[in-house]
């Protein structure tokens, strides 16, 4: 990720060159933590020693060249800062993770845990102890005050997340639970979910601070590692309304919350949007299941059923008015995209659907996964699941799908 950003960085090209020739060296001496020492005693753990960590620790104030201030800077540890004068970095209550811009800035590194206030955009929530896990119980958190009234969105970014499944039997998060009060409704997540992001509505004014709280009870050994970014109202990064998660790239993967092929449940009583932006001249969009390498039969799409058994793809809202049997289509939980077909189709079946469920991606029913297509914009995927698993649906992971946009050519 650094490196993505030298060209921008290359300010002086006798430096560059000076990168460039220093980058052929692998560093052997590990950096110090005395940073981290300081403000969090003996607990923190030195980052694995992968030699590009050490590369970036070592290079950082070579290609850091911009006059500090306002660019972003990445701490040994791996948060992301912002470059400013020390003293700057002390009066905030920041912490100063290395240098930068030269070696006339510091890195300057913004921690708040339980009962902590976050003034500062680009503010980690971590637990207590941090890096090292945290087993106490009881309810952690930090509040959220908006850095300027014209801030319109928070995004988290769940760079470490891990804390207690949900039970069993009906996957909820009886146990331990993120919780987001004072903005936009969200759903409540437990398990391990590191790597997934939320956006929250921050609404309008300045006094509607946002709470974001771990709530634990009996021993698990958590660890939690949360960046809050601060998005203005007219910012490009701002999600469309509605939209709990919001992906901008041509292709991708989403997935739903504490999804993992081995060991994931998915969670009860979710109901929220993913959205992916419609980038220029792309028309439509494909879905496949995610590859499961850990499993014979793929557990990437396992929604309802009895997922240690075969289960077919169910499609449709099946029961309701119509008096259907409950089982012929996905009335509990369910996957939405807005008429969806099967991609193999030549020519493409007139009538689509739009819920999916079962333990089979596709867009009809059956045994076969299959590639599934969308035209429908914007592009949205709407997951709900209800408050119970058992007895009919057992071991249900989730969702991982991949996501390609198709050109406006090509039928779409
Ligand atoms: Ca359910």
């Amino acid at each position: 990720m650094v490196y993505s950003q030298l060209p921008l960085r290359c300010v002086y090209v006798i430096s560059c060159s000076l990168f460039v020739l220093a980058a052929g060296k692998v560093p052997t001496a590990a950096h110090t933590n005395s940073w981290r020492d300081l403000f969090f005693g003996n607990k923190w753990l030195t980052p694995a020693p992968s030699s590009s960590r050490l590369r970036e620790s070592k290079f950082l104030p070579i290609f850091t060249l911009m006059p500090y201030g306002t660019s972003s800077c990445a701490a040994p540890s791996g948060e992301l800062g912002n470059c400013m004068a020390s003293k700057d970095c002390l009066l905030r209550n920041g912490i100063p993770a290395g240098p930068c811009g030269g070696g006339y800035g510091v890195c300057c590194v913004f921690l708040q845990t339980c009962g902590g206030i976050i003034r500062e955009n680009s503010t980690y929530f971590v637990n207590p102890n941090h890096p090292d896990v945290y087993d106490g119980t009881g309810s952690c958190q930090v509040t959220v005050q908006k850095m300027h009234p014209d801030i319109c969105q928070l995004r988290l970014d769940l760079d470490m997340f891990s804390i207690a499944p949900p039970e069993p039997a009906n996957h909820l998060c009886n146990q331990d639970q993120l919780l987001i009060s004072g903005g936009s409704p969200t759903p409540t997540i437990c398990g391990s979910s590191t790597g997934d992001h939320m956006y929250i509505d921050a609404g309008l004014g300045q006094s509607n601070p946002i709470v974001l709280s771990v709530i634990t009870s009996a021993s698990f050994p958590r660890l939690w590692r949360v960046r809050v970014s601060q998005i203005h109202c007219g910012s490009i990064s701002r999600a469309d309304q509605g939209c709990l998660q919001y992906f901008t790239a041509i292709s991708g993967r989403v997935r739903s919350f504490n999804y993992n092929t081995v060991a994931g449940r998915q969670l009860s009583n979710q109901d929220y949007s993913i959205c992916i932006r419609n980038e220029r001249n792309f028309c439509g969009i494909q879905y496949n299941a995610c590859p499961d390498l850990e499993n014979n039969r793929s557990r990437a799409f396992t929604i309802s059923g009895n997922s240690n058994n075969p289960v077919p793809t169910l499609v449709g809202g099946g029961g309701g008015a119509n008096g259907g049997s409950p089982t012929s289509g996905c009335t509990s939980d369910w996957l939405l995209i807005g008429c969806i077909r099967s991609a193999d189709r030549i020519p493409p079946l007139p009538g689509c659907e739009d819920r999916v469920c079962g333990g089979t991606f596709s867009a009809e029913a059956g045994m076969l996964a299959k590639t599934v297509q969308s035209s429908v914009r914007p592009f949205r995927l709407y997951f709900h699941t209800d408050g119970v698993e058992a007895p009919n649906d057992i071991d249900n992971r989730g969702f991982c799908l991949d996501y390609v946009q198709q050109p406006c050519t090509n039928g779409f």
